[in-house]
């Protein structure tokens, strides 16, 4: 055993528990704990701008690469209020982080003491568990359990809230012997998955919808078999996104609201068999159920038991995590194809495809200033097969889901549920302190742009460098697109005479002022034909001075991006492709 400070023991459990990185703002109520970061220079750390910022950075480094758990950490207060965004985003999309605070010491904590607030009491329904440790012994055990939490079941995030004085506090501890806890996960049966596996063989027109508890999982190589072997067509959801190759001949698009395809909705509206794994029937996917369920048989199987029920009722639920079941969905599928069972779903999969080769949206448009839909055109065209993309809601993020490809797990890191304006910049950085060397293009409108700009200065500071495709439209433009049923375009608008810079023409900020203010480069473009020479530049600045490059696309003002209130009511606002020549990126021409 050994004497030490307790919160020593919390960085000695947070070591062993694989922790290399860390994001935060320090404060006088948690130096304790840089203090005992620095002494074992064990955790490196970036300093955030803006304690929100440090939540999302750990989002990012937790999505980014499969058993990674970002730490963010603030002192007491509004640090800890800064971060509630990053928790909810983070359990919305069952991302785990760990959210660290410092608090007042325990005798003044119920005595309005300075910086002294009720966190776990202020995130409790966006965390799987807040605690206010209050036994100095018991802090590498809070640890210890949290780990456990984030790991086991459904992930998501904890936080723990260290009074000033239990950090400080002197205990025994004996780190030798520590081992992290088991997960728990839960696993279907064999007996459940054969039932499931009956009533996709029973059905007609059969997908599978594949949503980001498969990717969560590191369980998409198992699904691209198994869709394989049953040869049946699958829909990832936004959070699944990637889980099979948008150019796999049984990638049949994304069905949904906004962040879908024709080919998805219309694939979807014809099947008559889904089977759910991972995912969680969100609404902007599904719309009413009574269009989404109608004349169709559900399997649903989720990590946890209460999602299973709570959007409606699937004729079959099955709870486990989706590696586990999906181990054994290919193990049954391999024993029926062996023994002649399966059957033939050839007319079916050629009917998903003609439908992904055909419903296309036209994005071949020479339009200045630019259309939107001619931006992800570029963007398809040079940006390689495995870039990770990043981004966060608007319209932007709209588009680049119905227009640019993912190819691969955790190449699409969105936050799907909680869409906070100013989560890009953040989780990107995120995304590359989790990984020196992928490609890593984020994607905002301007206005998630702003919202956390200062974030930029971390790049620069820390030499975290990526591409930041910032879409200007000078709008809230999803909303202003959201107003029209109200018939009106009000407080929306970005745009102002910029007194310093009257060449913006009315768009309002100068974003190359402050980009470049912040230690960033920056570029600006007006026609299509600029883009691929600022990508080119982009890549040399950022092999030259390893910071964050933005590359400014200045739009159209006003375009509407196809989305409706149901499935099968999809607004079309823009023209549909009616020849290759239209959509020249199309996925459904690569497959
Ligand atoms: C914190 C927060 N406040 C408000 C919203 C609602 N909201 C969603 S998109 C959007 C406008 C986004 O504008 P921009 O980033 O420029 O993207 P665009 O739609 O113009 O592409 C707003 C205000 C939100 N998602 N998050
Ligand atoms: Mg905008």
């Amino acid at each position: 055993m050994a004497k030490m400070k307790a919160i020593m023991a919390a960085v000695l459990v947070m070591e062993k528990e694989g922790v290399s990185q860390a994001f935060g703002v320090p404060g006088a109520a948690i130096n304790p704990l840089y203090a005992a970061l620095r002494e074992r220079g064990t955790i490196a750390h970036v300093l955030a701008r803006h304690v929100e910022g440090a939540s999302h950075m750990a989002e990012g480094y937790t999505r980014a690469v499969a058993g990674n758990i970002g730490v963010c950490i603030g002192t007491s207060g509004p640090a800890g209020t800064d971060m509630v965004t990053g928790l909810y985003s983070a359990i919305a999309d069952s991302i785990p982080i760990l959210c660290i605070t410092g608090q007042a010491p325990r005798a003044r904590m119920h005595k309005e003491d300075f910086q002294a607030v009720d966190i776990t009491a202020i995130v409790k329904p966006v965390t799987k568990w807040a605690t206010t440790v209050l036994e100095p012994a018991q802090v590498p055990r809070a640890f210890q359990q949290a780990f456990h939490l984030m790991r086991s079941g459904r992930p998501g995030p904890v936080l723990i809230d260290l009074p000033f004085d239990v950090q400080m506090a002197e205990i025994e501890f004996d780190i030798d012997t520590y081992e992290p806890l088991p997960a728990f996960k839960p696993a279907a049966t064999r007996k459940q998955i054969e039932k499931a596996i009956a009533m996709l063989q029973a059905a007609e027109r059969p997908l599978i919808v594949a949503g980001g508890g498969i990717i969560n999982a590191d369980a998409s190589d198992l699904l691209v078999e198994f869709a394989e072997l049953t040869d049946v067509p699958v829909i990832p959801t936004l959070m699944g996104w990637g889980a099979i190759p948008d150019d796999h001949k049984l990638m049949a698009g994304m069905c949904g609201l906004q962040t879908s395809h024709r080919y998805g909705n219309a694939t979807m509206l014809a099947s008559d068999f889904v089977l759910g794994i991972g995912n969680r029937w969100a609404n902007r996917h599904t719309g009413s159920t009574d269009v989404y369920c109608k004349g169709r048989t559900f399997v649903h199987v989720d990590i946890e038991p209460t999602q299973i029920g709570r959007v409606f009722t699937p004729d079959l639920g099955i709870v486990s995590d989706a590696k586990a079941a999906l181990q054994l969905f290919v193990e049954v599928a391999r024993e029926m194809k062996a023994a002649g069972l399966l059957r033939d779903r050839s007319e079916w999969v050629a009917q998903c495809r003609e439908r992904k080769r055909t419903m296309l949206r036209k994005t071949n448009y020479e339009a200045v200033p630019m259309k939107p839909q001619r931006v992800y055109q570029c963007m398809n065209n040079n940006f390689p097969r495995d870039t990770t993309y990043v981004s966060t809601i608007g319209l932007s993020q709209i588009a680049g889901a119905q227009f640019l490809h993912v190819f691969g797990p955790r190449q699409w890191i969105n936050c799907g549920q909680a869409g906070p304006l100013g989560w890009t910049i953040p989780a990107a950085l995120g995304v590359r302190a989790a990984d020196p060397t992928r490609t890593i293009v984020a994607l905002s409108g301007d206005y998630d742009f702003q919202f956390l700009i200062e974030e930029l200065a971390v790049g620069a500071q820390f030499k975290l460098p990526y591409i930041h495709m910032l879409v200007n439209n000078s709008y809230l433009g999803l909303i202003r697109q959201a107003q029209r049923g109200f018939n009106m375009d009000y407080c929306v608008q970005l745009g102002f005479d910029n007194i310093n810079a009257p060449e913006l023409d009315g768009y309002g900020v100068d974003h190359q002022k402050v980009v470049e203010g912040l230690g960033c480069k920056f570029v600006r473009v007006h026609k299509q034909e600029e883009i691929k020479p600022a990508i080119q530049q982009a890549n040399a600045w950022m092999a030259e001075h390893r910071v964050p490059v933005v590359i400014e696309v200045m739009l159209e003002r006003v375009t509407n991006i196809s989305m409706g209130t149901e499935i099968d009511a999809v607004n079309e606002f823009e023209e549909l492709a009616t020849s290759i020549a239209d959509a020249p990126t199309a996925v459904g021409l690569l497959d």
